[in-house]
């Protein structure tokens, strides 16, 4: 008799899907981790397991949601938003900038909150964060607010010796808080990956700041039988250097490629015989105007099949135009 493979019955740990159904209906199932909502608006929402961004949505209005194998617990404790599996924890806060002396001390002070809420509920490992902070390129030189971000951030990872950096996305909005939100890992350690074309962003030279920005080009965990693999950082640079810049066509096509020769590189760390190919997608334009341009482009790379979700953010270069975050399930 031959037996049903049962690891293809079971429901993945978490999955990520875009759903035009409104937030309280998705948040009227046990088994969603998060429903992230995109707008023009960023603070905190009031509502456990409910997320909100400066975002704006281009195109028809989706939200980002993110469900569990299992009926997840959840709440609200010292302004951090989390729920959880037995594998997984979904955190994020947000910040209002008013209330600090200045943006690296308020990233600082949050990334410590996230940190330590990870480490005293036991999900020590960061798996994928994302950034949402306003005006990111407000400022001049090292002033620019990024850099303020990347400073920040970097004084709380070597606090808490988070020296393994995961896959993170950095994108600017323009009203409210500073958002940020993050999956990690109860057992499991994150893998993470380079993009053999692009230098770590963590071994960038001088001239892109103080402090080198912490995060990895791709985050893997491998746990419950499944591989999910989370892409940032794809935006049209090579080396460190920017290519195209104002070219929305140009760099549409460098970021498509990087997410090609990232899931290359992958496939052949891993020994795979084939290339992961993409779950879904997150397109962050900084001129709306470049939506159907984009549409037409990433449908020709990657195949209409793949959902894609189109926000208008600022990318963290000012000469950029255009980023992709990825996922992948192998
Ligand atoms: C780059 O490669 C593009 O600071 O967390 C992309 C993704 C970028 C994440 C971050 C920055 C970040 O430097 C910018």
């Amino acid at each position: 008799m031959v037996l049903p493979n049962q690891s293809f019955q079971l429901p993945p740990i978490v999955a990520c899907s875009y759903s035009n159904q409104p937030p309280n209906t998705l948040l009227e199932s046990d088994d969603v981790l998060a429903v992230v909502g995109f707008g023009h608006h960023s603070a905190p929402t009031g509502r456990s397991r409910h997320f909100n961004t400066g975002l704006p949505v281009l195109g028809k209005p989706l939200s980002e949601v993110w469900r569990s194998h299992s009926a997840v617990e959840h709440g609200i404790d010292d302004h951090c938003y989390w729920s959880a599996n037995d594998e997984l924890m979904f955190l994020g806060l947000w910040i209002n900038e008013s209330h600090y002396p200045d943006l690296k001390t308020a990233v600082f002070e949050s990334y410590t909150t996230l940190l330590q809420t990870l480490r005293e509920r036991n999900y020590p490992h960061l798996l994928r964060v994302w950034n949402y902070l306003p005006r990111i390129n407000h400022g001049n030189n090292d002033s620019e607010r990024y850099k303020q971000f990347c400073l920040g951030r970097h004084e709380a990872f070597n606090r808490y010796q988070q020296h393994h950096y995961p896959a993170a996305t950095a994108i600017g909005h323009s009203g409210g808080d500073i958002v940020i939100y993050l999956i990690a890992a109860r057992h499991a350690g994150p893998q993470h990956f380079e993009n053999p074309r692009q230098m770590s962003a963590f071994c960038y030279p001088r001239e892109y700041g103080p402090k080198s920005p912490s995060f990895a080009r791709a985050s893997m965990l491998q746990s419950h039988g499944e591989r999910q693999l989370y892409i940032s950082g794809t935006a049209s640079i090579h080396g460190h250097q920017s290519r195209h810049p104002g070219n929305f066509h140009g760099q549409v096509g460098v970021t498509c490629e990087n997410i090609a020769t990232l899931l290359q590189h992958v496939a052949s760390q891993l020994r795979l015989t084939a290339t992961p190919s993409l779950e879904l997608i997150k397109v962050y334009l900084r001129n709306p105007q470049n939506l159907a341009a984009a549409e037409t482009a990433i449908e020709q790379y990657f195949g209409p099949e793949v959902p894609a979700l189109f926000l208008q953010g600022d990318i963290c270069r000012q000469e950029l135009l255009v980023e992709i975050d990825g996922m992948c399930r192998f």
